[in-house]
């Protein structure tokens, strides 16, 4: 037995936190223990203010006390009022179901600049200048990127630092530096979000690098969101202007009790330096002869660079909404600064080339394997002014040539001029690319592939979840899922990596999030998403189709626009709810809970008829179904049928979400809602038997997910989408709103044979289609390529979309069998309950919830269905092992009954069920000799 422990300590969500501007943090904790029953009885949290006063005992801001609780997550800080740059080291102790007190080792989190007035930096920008007398730097256009400036400012600091803290943000990218150091491997600070409503600010402990004298303190500014290429806007600067600029406080902290604060302002210097040009979409384009040596070091002579130019700060705009066709208004209010509660984006994996292949002389093509984002590090040397351009593809042409057409505008394309004199390590510094292939010119012979290596790059999220079955295409497909979450999961959730879109659509993100829960620790991601998504509000009450929204363009305005798009834009209740729901996350809920509220009431404003039919403005469907056309502007009674179900659904989804909250009077007004609702979907679209009017697996799907069908009628429905099923020669035929529900409803309704066959299908269209032929990631079409057409027109054409890879989902709830209970957010008490088919004789899945890692594997041995079940410390689970109503059930070699931690429920519908605590278990039944 490995002794207990209490690992995993965070604030809100995170590890040791920096920067963090919750006025009331929640803390959370993982008990770890193999011994059968382990629970926590009561906790006792202490807080002091330096680590010293909490190994010493002193806890000088918190000590919540013996508090007689099972609670191990979301523990409010109830202490001392937290100031702006407070240090709070903690630790927890328990008390385990035994008494015996377990303590964990100690962690940290600091707070933020909480009060406006604690930054004392100006913004600054470039003088234009610097650009102007550089003949090989250019200035930005609407259409071109301009040269990203370095900044700098020398300062003195004394001996006796005992603090040094880096506050950074930028309207633009910023890489901070000092002293000559890159101080955080972050990449892209800050973050995306809705920039006309807030920006994040990052926090560094720069202790280290700080040195007593003359000290350096850098960056460079590049494009990204703020001023480059989004979405596929034909012009730059959708935030109102080309211009970047900074904002950095360093607040050094002396041990006599001083501090020295060294702010931007108009005392920096700025000049243009090797990078001639970065966008997101178009790729990076560099000139190793331009670098200035020494330049983010003391003692460097910068006399030719020239003093930066005071800006003004941004201020909070609305942008302009095509449905609303409103005119862009500025409000004046300075843009509030937040600190960034989610992980940073980094270069997370390393990947080398699989192959190189010279396909045309000078044209060397690079397969990395894996479709994936970020980019290339190189390693090269050659002779000054060697020109290095790299094209980055998902696909190659059948003459092994780079397949680009489907990047649309998007150009990635980095290139690099030699330094000379020696080996040089090469990369970009403001923009990524979706891709597996990568083309270099410019070199006669291909650098050896150990020189060329794939950085995949994406918001950091800590894994927490495996998926294995005994079928190796289904593993792949497994992982191809995970791979289009690293790919698109990039401080928003993205639709395609690759072209020039990288939205953060809501549909997408919505139909993907419970397989994203699983795959990764997404709470603080989807926290910080939330925000941008109630950003992007209007005032309306709609929510957007993507968040960030963007400005629509003339394209959208006067049309349909981009909100509330049934599926897309609720979103805004169903992250909320699934928040709350795999997270045991209310806080989330309390904080939209008005958002979502303006949401309902806005549906219910606009359909008097409780049918979901006004204003749908771009009212997707059942994107890129096939071959039911449900999609785009296109058969408007399914899609009438789509938004209903979803107000419906978004109605009961509120209803839950008040009772949990003890909003009484609000879930009664929601449960209404959804009866209303309900009735009208029947009204219009139930006939007889449990058909629907409208004939299409999504349909039926949605009605039988929605419970908008009458108890009675739900087996007959569930036949019928069988039927339609079967029709389709055992094929499956829906699009991103379907296909999240299509194995977990065939499941349910008891028909996960079919759910099996549909899984396993090879030929197309179907989920392992892509896969034999090839594919690492999902697909954005069930046709992006096939054997009879090739590839689709490149128009819409992502490999790596992962909205139909949201079957991830249904293997761990399903065929490994890890899944919520109705009764319990946040997997405090779980169920696990397999659906073995015919195809697999053996699936399982780790997940680390929020209260440990959980496991259910099973495998089909010696007429046996064996069942291994780890419940973590502190949990219950309802296990339903598959067993015939007669059959013995044992828990390693005994009857189950009788083992420890077990309680045997019963017996229904071919499992029995048991009621088990924490602990490893080893449960075995007859199987297979039974119908
Ligand atoms: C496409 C996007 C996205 C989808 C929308 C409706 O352009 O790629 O996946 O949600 O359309």
């Amino acid at each position: 037995m490995t002794p207990d422990s209490l690992t995993y300590l965070r604030c809100e969500y995170l590890v040791d936190p920096l920067g963090i501007d919750e006025p009331r943090p929640r803390l959370s904790w993982v008990q770890q223990s193999s011994r059968r029953g382990a629970a926590q009885t009561a906790y006792r949290v202490v807080v002091a203010s330096s680590a010293d006063r909490l190994a010493a005992g002193e806890a000088d801001l918190w000590d919540s006390g013996r508090v007689a609780s099972d609670q191990s997550t979301h523990v409010e800080y109830d202490g001392a009022p937290l100031t702006s740059r407070a240090a709070c080291h903690w630790q927890v102790t328990l008390w385990d179901e035994r008494g015996e007190p377990l303590t964990s080792p100690p962690a940290m989190w600091t707070m933020g600049l909480m009060e406006s007035s604690d930054w004392q930096a100006d913004w600054v920008t470039h003088d234009p200048q610097i650009v102007a007398r550089d003949p090989g730097a250019q200035p930005p256009t609407a259409t071109q990127p301009g040269t990203p400036a370095l900044f700098r400012k020398s300062f003195d600091a004394p001996d006796g630092v005992v603090r040094a803290t880096l506050y950074v943000t930028a309207r633009g990218l910023v890489e901070p530096r000092l002293n000559g150091a890159v101080v955080t491997p972050d990449c892209f600070v800050p973050e995306w979000t809705d920039y006309h409503k807030r920006l994040h600010y990052r926090t560094y402990d720069v202790t280290r690098h700080v040195r007593a004298g003359e000290n350096a303190l850098a960056a460079t500014l590049g494009d990204g969101w703020w001023s480059g290429y989004i979405g596929w806007q034909e012009t730059r600067g959708q935030y109102g202007t080309l211009e970047n600029s900074l904002l950095m406080q360093l607040e050094v902290e002396l041990a006599d009790g001083r501090t020295i604060v060294v702010p931007t302002d108009g005392s920096w210097s700025c000049t243009t330096g090797p990078i001639i040009a970065s966008d997101f979409m178009m790729g990076e384009t560099y000139d190793a002869r331009r670098e200035r040596t020494g330049w983010d070091q003391p003692g460097y002579d910068a006399t030719d660079w020239l003093p930066v130019v005071e800006v003004p700060p941004a201020t909070v705009r609305t942008p302009r909404f095509g449905f609303s066709n409103n005119a862009p208004a500025d409000s004046g209010e300075p843009l509030p600064l937040v600190a960034q509660r989610s992980e940073p984006v980094r270069v997370v994996e390393r990947l080398a080339p699989v192959s190189v292949t010279t396909v045309t002389p000078g044209v060397h093509v690079y397969d990395f394997g894996q479709n994936f984002s970020g980019w290339v590090e190189l390693s090269a040397a050659g002779p000054a002014g060697t020109r290095l351009v790299l094209r980055h593809g998902e696909r190659l042409n059948p003459d092994g040539t780079l397949y680009t057409e489907n990047l649309r505008r998007a150009d990635a394309t980095d290139a690099y001029t030699l330094r000379g004199g020696g080996a040089e390590t090469l990369r970009p510094h403001f923009t990524f690319h979706g891709f597996q292939y990568l083309e270099i010119t410019g070199i006669d012979e291909p650098l050896p592939l150990a020189d060329v290596r794939g950085c995949v790059v994406m918001s950091a999220t800590p894994p927490a979840g495996e998926f294995e079955c005994s079928h190796p295409l289904v593993n792949r497909l497994w992982k191809n899922a995970l791979w289009g979450q690293k790919g698109n999961f990039l401080t928003v959730p993205t639709d395609c990596p690759q072209r020039d879109e990288r939205l953060g659509w809501m549909g997408d993100a919505q139909v993907f999030m419970r397989s994203a829960t699983y795959n990764m620790d997404v709470a603080a991601f989807f926290t910080k998403w939330m925000n941008d998504v109630t950003d992007s509000q209007d005032a309306d009450g709609l929510f957007p189709d993507v968040a960030p929204r963007i400005d629509e363009g003339d394209n959208f305005v006067g049309l349909d626009g981009l909100g509330g798009g049934a599926g897309w834009a609720d979103a805004g209740v169903i992250v909320p709810w699934t928040l709350w729901r795999v997270y045991g996350d209310r806080r989330i809920v309390q904080r939209h809970w008005d958002a979502m509220v303006r949401w309902l009431d806005w549906l219910e404003r606009v359909n008097p008829e409780s049918i979901r039919e006004n204003h749908l403005n771009n009212n997707y469907g059942d994107w890129l179904c096939i071959p039911a056309d449900t999609t785009f502007r296109t058969h408007s009674e399914m899609k009438t049928l789509l938004a209903t179900a979803y107000w419906a659904d978004d109605a009961a989804k509120m209803a839950a979400m008040a009772r949990a909250l003890g909003r009484a009077d609000e879930a009664d007004r929601f449960d209404a809602m959804f009866t209303k609702v309900r009735a009208a979907f029947g009204k219009r679209w139930l006939e007889d038997e449990g058909r629907l009017a409208v004939e299409t697996q999504t349909a039926y799907l949605l009605a039988l997910a929605f419970n908008l069908l009458p108890e009675a009628d739900r087996a007959a429905a569930a036949s019928r989408l069988v039927e339609l099923i079967a029709a389709e020669d055992w094929h499956l035929s829906t699009g991103f709103i379907g296909i999240k529900h299509l194995n977990p409803e065939l499941t349910l309704a008891g028909h996960a044979d079919v759910a099996g066959r549909l899984l396993t299908n090879e030929d197309y269209p179907s989920w392992l289609y892509p896969v034999v032929h090839g594919a690492t990631t999902i697909w954005e079409r069930w046709n992006g390529w096939t054997a009879d057409d090739g590839f689709f027109n490149p128009q819409m054409n992502s490999f790596n979309h992962y909205s139909l890879g949201s079957v991830a989902e249904w293997l761990y709830r399903h065929v490994a069998g890890i899944e919520l209970d109705d009764a319990s957010a946040g997997f405090k008490q779980f169920v696990v309950k397999p659906y073995p088919t015919d195809n697999l004789q053996h699936a399982g899945a780790t997940y680390r919830s929020v209260h440990g890692e959980i496991e259910s594997r099973w495998r089909i041995e010696d007429a046996q269905f064996k069942l291994r079940v780890r419940v973590p410390a502190n949990t219950t689970a309802r296990v339903f092992c598959p067993c015939p109503s007669d059959g013995a059930v044992t828990e390693g070699g005994q009857p189950a009954a009788e083992a420890e931690g077990v309680q045997l429920v019963g017996f229904a519908d071919g499992y029995a069920e048991l009621a088990v605590r924490p602990g490893l278990y080893e449960f075995a039944a007859p199987f297979g000799q039974y119908a």
